[in-house]
Formats: structure tokens, sequence, C-alpha cells
């Protein structure tokens, strides 16, 4: 069976696919070569930093499967895909402790600023007086843009560090005691620590504007571990250039791989490269999810991790 790699996918799964099937590299494929075998194609993997366009899917006429390598399907035009009966699948639960680690390891790192206090000592500044104080964690207020899986595992660990929950999703959920926002503004304005735990795509772009930054103020520091096109970029660096955010832990950002420089190089601000679920456990579950639900297609079988409909 021919199957067409689109995207990215770590080398142990690229073995165990090729053990089974023609694996075609998009990326390697000479135009003449693609429109030539495109009808073959019933399956194409990708991964969440991807874009699978309406376009990209009409020049597959025998497309019924897209197989995710990630929990993020912000990248698919799932209505073009539905509009196919084109079935998505994607990598979720088995990332979200990663995910949820990373976070709170944004929160320790930009308010205890562990990565500036690293580059103090390295600079050998700390033999002329120690590093300036930096803001307490334990007890702080935090808001959470998106209660799903990630949201809630943050929240759990959160707890841990006696931190006030607060929470802002599509309605209250039923099964939740921590405080809930109907408005992002007011959220923000009550939380030491805004995290964006949200699906990217186009109903969430820019969620976090210059208004929420303002309203999270210069004590207040933003994190994000979903995607960069939920915050408004721009902002977020006037903000921080204007110092009227107090700072921010990054792991995505509008551009991948592309940093905007004004973000680089400051003790408030902490960025990583797209990494929350870059763990050797948590890429092999998520490898083994990809792999179960492309045998599973071509066995017949129920799909294993359909995304919502
Ligand atoms: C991955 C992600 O980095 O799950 C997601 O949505 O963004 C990440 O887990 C990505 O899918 C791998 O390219």
């Amino acid at each position: 069976q021919k199957i067409l790699k689109q995207a990215s996918l770590p080398d142990q799964l690229n073995a165990q696919l090729n053990a089974l099937y023609d694996v075609y590299e998009y990326n390697d494929m000479a135009a003449g070569e693609f429109d030539r075998l495109a009808a073959e194609f019933r399956v194409v993997l990708t991964n969440g930093e991807a874009v699978v366009s309406r376009e990209f899917m009409g020049r597959l006429p025998n497309l019924e499967l897209i197989s995710d390598f990630g929990v993020g399907y912000d990248g698919i035009d799932v209505v073009a895909a539905r509009e196919r009966e084109i079935a998505v699948t994607h990598t979720p639960g088995v990332l979200t402790d990663d995910v949820a680690d990373l976070a709170m390891g944004l929160i320790l790192a930009t308010s205890r600023q562990i990565p500036g206090a690293q580059r103090f000592i390295e600079q050998g500044a700390w033999q002329k007086g120690g590093y300036p104080w930096t803001r307490k964690v334990s007890g702080a207020r935090l808001g959470i843009i998106g209660m799903g899986r990630i949201g809630r595992a943050i929240a759990k660990r959160a707890a841990a560090f006696n931190m006030s929950i607060a929470y802002t999703d599509r309605a209250a959920l039923a099964d939740m005691d921590y405080t809930f926002h109907a408005t992002l503004l007011s959220l923000a304005g009550a939380s030491d620590f805004l995290v964006v735990c949200t699906n990217g795509g186009a109903e969430t772009r820019c969620l976090v504007n210059r208004d929420v930054l303002n309203a999270l103020g210069a004590e207040g520091i933003l994190i994000n571990i979903s995607r960069g096109s939920v915050v408004d970029e721009r902002a977020l660096v006037e903000a921080i250039e204007e110092g009227v955010l107090g700072g921010a832990g990054l792991d995505v950002f509008s551009d991948e791989p592309h940093v905007p420089h004004a973000l680089l190089h400051r003790a408030n601000v902490v960025v990583t490269p797209h990494m929350a679920s870059a763990t050797w456990a948590t890429r092999k579950e998520m490898s083994r999810l990809v792999l179960e639900n492309v045998n599973a297609y071509f066995a017949g079988e129920p799909l294993v991790t359909p995304i919502p409909q």
C-alpha cells in the first residue's frame, strides 16, 4: 500500500511505517511523479506543525485518511476533509502530561528567571553581587484559557503549588470547582499567570490581544504551550518592550521556527522550540497511535483516535 508522508516524523516511526507500507515523501517527489501516483494515495501522514489545505487534498482524489502526529489539528482544513468524508486522526491523551509539565516549567522558569540566572553566573556577574529578586509562584493566581485535557493537567499541577485556579472556556464546566470567567479580559485581570491551552485555528486567532495583555499587566506572565496563532505576537512584543507585561514563557510562535528577536535575551522571557511533547516516552506513544490508526484503516477496522466530530 502506498502512503504519502507530508511532514517530518520520528525516525523510529518512519522505520515501522517503511516495514509495512510504501511511504513516499511529498517533499522529495518531483511534480510529475506526484501527479502520476496521486490517485493511489489513500492515506496522508502529517504532524501538528504542518498545513494540509483544501487545495492539497484536492490533488489527492482518493484520499480517505489524514493521520496527524500531534494532538492539534488546526493545520488541517477539517471542513474540506469532512466534505469529502476524509477521516482525520490525531494523538490525544498521550502527550497531556508532557505539555502540562513544560507549562509548569515555563511558569517556574519565567517567574524565578532560571535561564536569566544561569546566564548571570555564566557571564561572571555573581562575583559582583547576587541575582535580583524574582516573583513567587506558590500561592499565585493562575488563569487557564481552555480547560481541556491539557488545561486540567496544568490545573492539577498548579493545585500542588497552592495556586488559586480560574479558567475561561466556551461555557462554565459542570464538573469543575475552579473559578469560571465568562470573558478572557476578566480572567486576565484576575491572573498572575495566564496559560494558553486552547486549540489553534481560525476560532482562536489572536484571542490574546493587546487588551488582554494590558489586563494581565506589568506583574503578569503569559505562558503559551498551545499555538502561536492564539496570541497576537506583535502586540506581545510591544507589551514586553514597553514593560506593560511582566513576562512570557513561550513554546510556540506565529511563524515557527522564526522567533521575534525582541523576545530574546530577556530575563523575563523564556522561549523553547515547540518541544512540549518531545520526550522519548511520549513521542513513542504518539508514534504508536499514528501507526495503529493507519493499520486500522487498511484493515477496515474502526480508527483508534479520530478527531472529535
Ligand atoms: C508536536 C503538537 O510538536 O501535538 C501537537 O499538536 O504541536 C506537538 O505535539 C507536533 O505535532 C510534531 O510535529
